[in-house]
């Protein structure tokens, strides 16, 4: 039984790479542990959102949450701005950390390329993103290959942390998926799909339609040759694609290159549109039953409160361990 954590901003509707890499995990691992999920609104405000799509996605992810299977008796869902201890350890977190390691974080360095003006909260994410973490005891936490060096950073915050001040924090180990950690761009391969993709082309979201769906994975960019075969660097297109076909069809990726010996990319990718329609349907279906329900209300105001009682406990004996506050 192991102590799990995981989180997903609310900045737009997750895409099939946060559902693949990471939520889907999220489910499957209810199974014999303990799992605390968040939508982590405090981590989307890094950059600035309108007030009334922020609002909207974040009842969108808990009833994709919800939809997705993370079922409610058994897992802890909340929103991060409900429980104040986030914020509250986020700044003792910042305190721990260094500019120069803050600076480094590849994320920060891709966000703010370019802007003249770069918010400070971008920056400080990471120390965010290790207190919602280190809240929860948390020894597990599902993520995609792209949160891999903010988990890092999280476990040497900690070590630093508790080497300091004694033993306060526990160190977590990142749960990176062997398929499916890094869902590629459909229009530029080389490149992780990615909500704030400005081209829609290259993002399937999980609420698309079939009819979406299937024209984003007909125009995914592949290559000129017409062989189906696995090779990340020379057919990066073909390659996410096989990827994306093998979770949704639970076929291995060597079987699936077999089957297809000698059929053209259009029959390939037609297949491949209708294991993620089938996949999503049943979650699209869910969520539109689940979206306008008091259900989900009544989710969150008790995941707050449980989630509430774990992460006090925890930003107390950080408080105390740094002789903060008045120590009773
Ligand atoms: N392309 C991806 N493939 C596999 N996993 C992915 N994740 C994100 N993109 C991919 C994983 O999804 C979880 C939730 O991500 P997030 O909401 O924290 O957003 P993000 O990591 O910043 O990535 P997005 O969704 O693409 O948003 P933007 O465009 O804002 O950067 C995480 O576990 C993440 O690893």
């Amino acid at each position: 039984m192991a102590k799990i954590f995981s989180g997903v901003q609310p900045t737009s509707i997750p895409h099939l790479g946060n559902y693949l890499g990471a939520m889907r995990n999220f489910v499957t691992l209810q199974d014999g542990n303990e799992c605390i999920y968040c939508i982590v609104d405090e981590h989307a405000i890094t950059l600035p959102q309108d007030p009334g799509e922020i609002q909207r996605n974040i009842r969108n992810l808990a009833a994709l949450y919800l939809a997705m299977g993370i079922d409610p008796k058994r897992s802890i869902l909340f929103i991060q701005s409900e429980v104040p201890c986030h914020a509250q350890l986020g700044w003792i977190m910042q305190c721990v950390s260094y500019m120069g390691e803050l600076e480094r974080m590849t994320q920060f360095k891709d966000k703010s390329k370019g802007k003249t003006s770069v918010p400070a909260g971008l920056l400080t994410y990471p120390p965010l993103m290790a207190a919602d973490i280190l809240l929860y005891n948390t020894e597990l936490v599902p993520v995609g290959a792209d949160q891999k060096q903010h988990l890092e950073l999280t476990r040497n915050l900690a070590e630093r942390f508790n080497n300091k001040y004694g033993d306060v924090f526990v160190i977590p180990e990142p749960y990176i998926p062997p398929v499916g950690a890094r869902i590629m761009s459909l229009a530029e391969p080389e490149k992780k799909m990615s909500k704030s993709d400005t081209n829609r082309k290259a993002t399937i979201f999980t609420l698309d339609s079939e009819k979406d769906i299937i024209k984003k994975i007909k125009g995914a960019t592949t290559d000129d040759e017409a062989e189906i075969r696995y090779d990340r660097e020379k057919k990066p297109g073909i390659s996410n694609l096989l990827d994306i076909f093998s979770i949704c069809s639970g076929r291995s990726v060597e079987e699936l290159v077999n089957a297809y010996q000698g059929k053209g990319y259009g029959e390939f990718k037609t297949d491949v549109a209708e294991a993620v329609s089938g996949t999503l349907r049943p979650i699209r279906e869910r969520y539109n039953n689940l979206i306008e329900s008091s259900e989900l209300d009544e989710v969150l105001d008790e995941g707050a409160e449980r989630a509430y009682d774990i992460a006090q406990q925890t930003l107390k004996k950080a408080e105390k361990a740094l002789g903060i506050g008045r120590i009773s």
